[in-house]
């Protein structure tokens, strides 16, 4: 269906309408009409066929006749038009964020300001605090959104990687011919973020595949194609590699392809003081040169006399001499976790009852589930007073005596205050199964502040786990000012655990840190913090961030059993 496509189109259209001040109902028509094909439940291309585009809400006489253009002949002269008259920098300085097309007009009109580079220019120059309506603060987030922007527009999320490698893999899986397919590179090392999507497969025609997959509805650009390997460009930004290979070196070519680069020069070195040269296609046998073909990635590592290493633990962080000397960790899996200790529900600014998110957690096949909503000072989110929280565990236990299979935890998430004092009193947090403890308020504090309100209610007898401790939201927010080492100092010295946040923008505690808490004993909890049913599911990606950081079984704490759990919590 083309009706993401127009509906894009037109939304286009309605900002560069916008960028040259055109008349604002005009501008509001396009908006309307595009929102309205965006959330068409049938074929656009079928509605115009059948001459019935004008029965769309929003949609006019005008409209429909551009709409009908673009699907007889691909464009839409008046959409050319703007084009044209637009420095095309311009257009793209409207996906810095805080930057409307209102903004963008003003800035070109009263600073001649059409690109990216000038607009940075301009900032650091306080012009664009002159402006009316903008000032030193608006200045200073401008600047913020560039350096965000220019981060941003090399790496996506895994969680944005992932239905895109599920949809290729799922379309080419079909094809006649083809043998194995995998993704490699950092998503099959399920990094937080991925750069670009490599994926590896072998076929008896690999033209064929090769041609299906250019042609896939989810490509919009072919970069490059050639009998055995392409590359697109799929969502506007992101580009994906597809190679086939032979079936004798899928092994090795598998292999060098997962990376990461510095696992893979340490690997080769290994190989040389071994007697052999690895390359994608095989291992060479120096003395003789002699070619080994392997097909299963199992066997490079064992020919090199190491077990197999886990993609996740590839980035040369020690894996390689773990590995030498038999003592690779045995990952956590997700299949080990027992239940989740960190969820919200319709108490505060959760989707779901506790009976719902109960019932959800028993599908997933968890042993427990700990409610833990927001304290008054998150407002905003619902925040319970102390009354409501006192109502909501008699409420939690009644459920609990109407369930079978799942025990719900009364746990809160009590707010770390600005002041460094906890959001409830002692005596109510002890009432509580689980108590997880987090910063949302005083962000910006400095290091001295905020690391002393961590430590501090790590200190604290009634806290169990520390919520997403560094507050980090990737590509959106920095982490706090905290001195890493001081709180895990304290979580190790007072069994104090530590989260790993699952919620895919977060991934809070992150891989590097959380391998560090690993090795001073802290245990992790890798807790969901959903706010509805669905969001229980990006558990997974807090198992990938455990993975990442070696944690075992043991390094968990909600892969305890209930029974377990209860008797290694503070209380
Ligand atoms: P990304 O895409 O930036 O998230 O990271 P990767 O790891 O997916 O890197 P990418 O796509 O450039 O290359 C995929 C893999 O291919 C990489 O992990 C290791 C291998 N590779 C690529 N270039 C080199 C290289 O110059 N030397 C070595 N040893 N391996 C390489
Ligand atoms: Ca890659
Ligand atoms: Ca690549
Ligand atoms: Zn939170």
């Amino acid at each position: 269906m083309k009706n993401r496509e127009v509906a894009g189109l037109l939304y286009e259209m309605a900002e560069l309408l916008e960028l040259h001040a055109e008349n604002r109902f005009k501008i509001i028509a396009f908006s309307k009409a595009a929102r309205a094909i965006e959330s068409l439940p049938e074929d656009i291309s079928l509605v115009c066929q059948e001459k019935r585009l004008q029965s769309i809400p929003g949609v006019g006489k005008a409209i429909a006749q551009k709409v009908e253009e673009y699907l007889k002949t691909g464009q839409i002269e008046a959409h050319e038009e703007l084009l044209a008259k637009t420095p095309p920098g311009l257009v793209k300085l409207l996906q810095i964020s805080g930057l409307g097309p209102k903004t963008v007009f003003l800035l070109h009109e009263k600073l001649n300001i059409t690109n990216l580079e000038e607009l940075e220019k301009a900032a650091r120059e306080h012009r664009i605090r002159r402006l009316p309506r903008m000032g030193p603060t608006r200045e200073t987030n401008i600047l913020r959104s560039i350096e965000r922007y220019k981060k941003r527009s090399t790496r996506i999320l895994f969680s944005t990687a992932e239905p895109i490698v599920n949809d290729i893999l799922a379309y080419l899986q079909g094809m006649q011919g083809l043998e194995h397919i995998t993704a490699a590179g950092s998503f099959r090392r399920a990094r937080e973020t991925v750069g670009d999507i490599d994926i590896l497969a072998t076929a008896g025609r690999p033209e064929e595949i090769v041609a299906a997959f250019v042609r896939m509805p989810l490509v919009e650009e072919v970069l490059a194609q050639g009998p055995t390997k392409a590359s697109v460009i799929v969502q506007e930004t992101i580009q994906v590699d597809l190679r086939i290979v032979e079936h004798q070196s899928f092994g090795t070519v598998l292999q060098y392809f997962t990376g990461s680069k510095e696992h893979n020069v340490r690997l080769r070195q290994l190989a040389l003081n071994r007697g052999y040269s690895l390359s994608e296609y095989s291992l060479t046998r120096l003395a003789d040169s002699r070619d080994l073909f392997f097909d299963r990635e199992e066997e490079v590592y064992a020919a090199l006399g190491l077990p197999y290493i886990p993609p996740e633990m590839r980035e040369d962080r020690g894996e390689i001499e773990a590995a030498m000397q038999g003592k690779l960790p045995r990952l956590v899996e997700q299949k080990d976790l027992c239940g989740d200790l960190h969820v919200h529900s319709d108490w505060s600014d959760g989707r779901a009852s506790i009976l719902e998110m109960a019932h959800a957690a028993l599908a997933l096949g968890y042993e427990y589930i700990a409610l833990c909503d927001h304290s008054p000072t998150i407002g905003i989110a619902g925040g319970l007073p102390p009354e409501k929280l006192e109502q909501k565990i008699e409420a939690i236990a009644a459920a609990n005596k109407e369930l079978d299979g799942i025990t719900v935890l009364a746990g809160t998430e009590v707010d770390i205050k600005a002041n460094g004092r906890l959001d409830y009193a002692d005596d109510l947090l002890a009432r509580c199964d689980v108590v997880v403890a987090s910063v949302h308020m005083g962000t910006q504090q400095n290091e001295r502040a905020i690391t002393g309100r961590l430590i501090s209610a790590i200190e604290n007898e009634n806290v169990d786990i520390i919520g997403h401790p560094t507050g980090r939201i990737i590509d959106q927010r920095e982490p706090y000012e905290v001195d890493m080492q001081a709180v895990l100092e304290a979580a190790a010295r007072t069994n104090t655990a530590l989260e790993i946040n699952s919620h895919p923008s977060r991934l809070d505690l992150s891989d590097v840190n959380a391998k560090a808490a690993k090795e001073m004993g802290i245990k992790m909890s890798i807790n969901s913090d959903a706010h509805d049913v669905e969001q229980l599911l990006t558990m997974k990606y807090g198992v990938n961030v455990a993975r990442r950081a070696w944690l075992e079984k043991k390094d968990v704490l909600n892969a305890l059993s209930l029974k377990e759990l209860l008797s290694s919590l503070k209380r």
